[in-house]
């Protein structure tokens, strides 16, 4: 009687507890397969912990949260030390060997069942270490994996696995779509918002361990002693989560709240400042992880100011943190408005003579490629080309160029197919993914009560963080481990789902940016399409910049008879770029100029293939809806609804994609776009007329 009503009460919760997606990934309700469910509860009667440290702590919530949820039984963890648990999580296990315990660094762990009754054991040589063990085996649970007769050994493969915050301190967030930032400021630090706590088991879930909370357009103001105290209150709670806190440094600063004439970096009493500021954050924040920079780039104050090198300025910071064991991620997203020279050789021209001259405490970020996040780019020719400094991949999670907050991309294959890149640099297989010493997203987070805006912006957001600690899972691993914790295992959702995430990608850069056309984006907000700006002030920052297109023809020429951009890549890298009958068509105009009658691989002209390009992605948006409805009886309600309206969103704004560039290019090609294809429903002069004054992100 007793155990009918409880679960009772547990159908009773579960129908009340709406599925609005606040939980992430890490939603524990109660395993359907009852067998399954039987065979995990008598496996884990008890569970042994070494001790009660803060992330002990946390690790024995989440361990009694997933297992009462996805068991419907309470387990209890005691503090003490129990030789008799069936789920033994230990520091240093003795039951394991001396040369096993050692190749899982800082931050590994192991997972060991030797099936029958033997005891599970979790082991780590850090408390860190355990707490990713745990959180792994609570996956093994939610994704319905056999316990018995594991043997899974986990290590990150780069050290530094991070988020980019660009939250303003009033809250508002640059490209940001869902809501206002996390960091409430004003109730900091006294008030603790749940968030702060869930945001931290959401990161240290997927491996996350270093987060920069503020914007790369930095305010000097986060350096003032209130807000680091606020700061402080953040990277308190983040410690027991094996988080590190890093902020942005305005290179202004010491100008700006340090009453000085100057933040020229070789001058004595600016580099005083900087050490100063350094004690000040280090005495209350002892393992905070440093500064991101953005210095010189779009209008952002910086050593070039003073005539000096990014590497006089990054040095100088990098200088007042060595002695905290802090870093300074310099970022190399710079382009300037008094060079001439094609914006997609700048950064490299910029950085390839600074290689050797950086601190040892130096890392620099590079974006995935050499313009700016586009839908799809090359990779950033300074991967590899910079063998003496540490450097970090730059991905953007926010879906800035790629439908913003209403689309439905998800980007592990984006991320996928830049790090596997070869960049040649050291032979054969030298992939983007073997040259770096860390990984950052750029945020997708906000207020929004499923923090990501999307309910599917959470899976890149969860990709990040796989990859960032394992880049060689495949797209559609993560994709159908994310789709099983955030949805159902039941197979023919799952495979649905994943389908549907696989193809998203491809999809959005055939509506919007097909056959290596890039940044032809509305500008400013970068909401819709954008291809016939032309009147900014900055050259590269205008559509008709990128694409190039005239009578004759559309494409950026960046072989050596156009801007030899190419000439940046290691030449065997560059080879199956130069010449157009070689290049692969998905990035012919990103590096060829060619006539609207040019012969594509498929037989089709260039002009033909660009209509055939668009309708097959406005088309394959439809696909895409009939899929996610066809899986309605499987989804809950609220879920289903929401995605379902993006969907619809997704699918118009896809049409006013294709309608409004066909319509420009043909301005230019003059030729019909062909009659199977449904024909533009306005004119190019509406689509010029839509204005997005308050669209987001901005
Ligand atoms: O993609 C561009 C964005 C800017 C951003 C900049 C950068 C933070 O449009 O909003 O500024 O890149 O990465 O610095």
């Amino acid at each position: 009687m007793k155990v009918n009503l409880l679960a009772l009460l547990l159908l009773l919760f579960s129908f009340a507890q709406a599925e609005d997606g606040y939980r992430l990934w890490l939603r524990y309700d109660q395993l359907k397969n009852a067998s399954l469910r039987t065979g995990y509860g008598a496996r884990l009667t008890t569970i042994s912990l070494p001790g009660n440290s803060p992330t002990l702590q946390v690790a024995r919530k989440e361990l009694q949260m997933a297992l009462s949820g996805l068991l419907g039984k309470t387990v209890r963890i005691p503090e003490t030390r129990n030789p008799l648990a069936t789920l033994q999580i230990e520091i240093s296990s003795g039951r394991v060997s001396a040369k096993e315990l050692a190749s899982l660094g800082e931050e590994g762990f192991l997972i060991r069942s030797t099936g029958g009754r033997s005891p599970l054991l979790i082991t780590a040589n850090s408390e860190v270490g355990l707490l990713y063990g745990v959180f792994h085996f609570i996956r093994l649970l939610q994704t319905e994996q056999s316990i018995d007769r594991l043997n899974i050994i986990e290590v990150p493969q780069l050290p530094l696995r991070m988020l980019n915050h660009w939250d303003n301190l009033d809250r508002t967030v640059e490209r940001g779509y869902a809501g206002f930032s996390i960091w409430n400021w004003h109730t900091l630090p006294t008030y603790m918002d749940q968030r702060y706590i869930d945001y931290a088991r959401a990161n240290a879930s997927i491996g996350i361990n270093a987060v920069s909370i503020t914007n790369v357009n930095a305010n000097a103001t986060i350096l003032t002693q209130p807000y680091l105290q606020k700061v402080k209150a953040l990277a308190d709670l983040f410690r027991s989560y094996g988080i590190k806190v890093y902020l942005t440094a305005r290179f202004s600063a010491p100008v700006e709240i340090g009453g000085l004439k100057t933040a020229d970096p070789l001058d004595p009493a600016v580099q005083q400042w900087w050490k100063n500021k350094a004690r000040e954050i280090y005495a209350l924040i002892p393992d905070f992880g440093g500064f991101l920079v953005k210095a010189n780039s779009e209008g952002q104050p910086g050593p070039q100011d003073y005539k000096r090198t990014h590497a006089d300025g990054a040095n100088m910071l990098a200088d007042a943190v060595a002695s905290f064991k802090g870093n300074v991620i310099w970022r190399a997203f710079v382009y300037s408005a008094e060079v001439p020279d094609d914006r997609h050789k700048q950064a490299y021209s910029e950085f390839l003579p600074l290689d050797g001259k950086f601190r040892s405490n130096v890392l620099v970020q590079v974006k995935n490629g050499a313009i700016d996040f586009m839908p799809r780019e090359p990779f950033h020719p300074l991967f590899g080309a910079l063998p003496k400094t540490p450097v970090m991949m730059e991905f953007q999670i926010t879906q800035e160029y790629l439908g913003q907050g209403t689309h439905l991309v998800y980007l592990a294959p984006l991320f996928k197919e830049c790090l596997e890149s070869d960049t040649y640099q050291k032979g054969k297989g030298t992939t983007v993914a073997s040259t770096l010493n860390g990984m950052a997203g750029v945020s997708n987070i906000g207020t929004d009560i499923n923090w990501t805006g999307h309910l599917f912006g959470q899976a890149n957001w969860y990709a990040l963080g796989r990859l960032a600690w394992n880049h060689e899972l495949s797209s559609e691993d993560i994709a159908k481990e994310w789709i099983r914790m955030s949805f159902s295992t039941d197979p023919s959702l799952v495979s649905d789902l994943t389908q549907m995430m696989l193809a998203s990608r491809e999809i959005l850069v055939n509506y919007m940016n097909p056959i290596g056309l890039h940044h032809i984006m509305a500008t400013g907000h970068h909401y819709g399409p954008g291809p016939w700006v032309s009147n900014l002030n900055r050259p590269e920052w205008n559509p008709t910049y990128y694409h190039r297109a005239d009578s004759i023809g559309i494409g950026f020429n960046r072989t050596a008879t156009g801007s030899d951009a190419l000439s940046q890549y290691h030449p065997d890298a560059a080879k199956k770029w130069s010449d157009p009958a070689t290049c692969p068509d998905i990035d012919l105009l990103w590096f060829h100029y060619l006539p609207w009658n040019y012969t594509m691989k498929s037989g089709r002209t260039l002009w033909n293939e660009l209509c055939y390009r668009y309708n097959l992605g406005v088309d394959s948006v439809s696909w895409m809806q009939t899929v996610w409805n066809r899986q309605q009886s499987k989804l809950d309600a609220q879920r289903f609804e929401q995605v379902k309206m993006l969907l619809n969103i997704q699918h118009q704004e896809a049409k006013w994609w294709r309608d409004a560039c066909l319509l420009y290019f043909q301005s230019f090609s003059r030729l019909p776009i062909p009659a199977p294809y449904e024909q533009p429903a306005k004119s190019l002069d509406y689509y010029k007329s839509l204005q997005f004054p308050y669209a987001p992100g901005h």
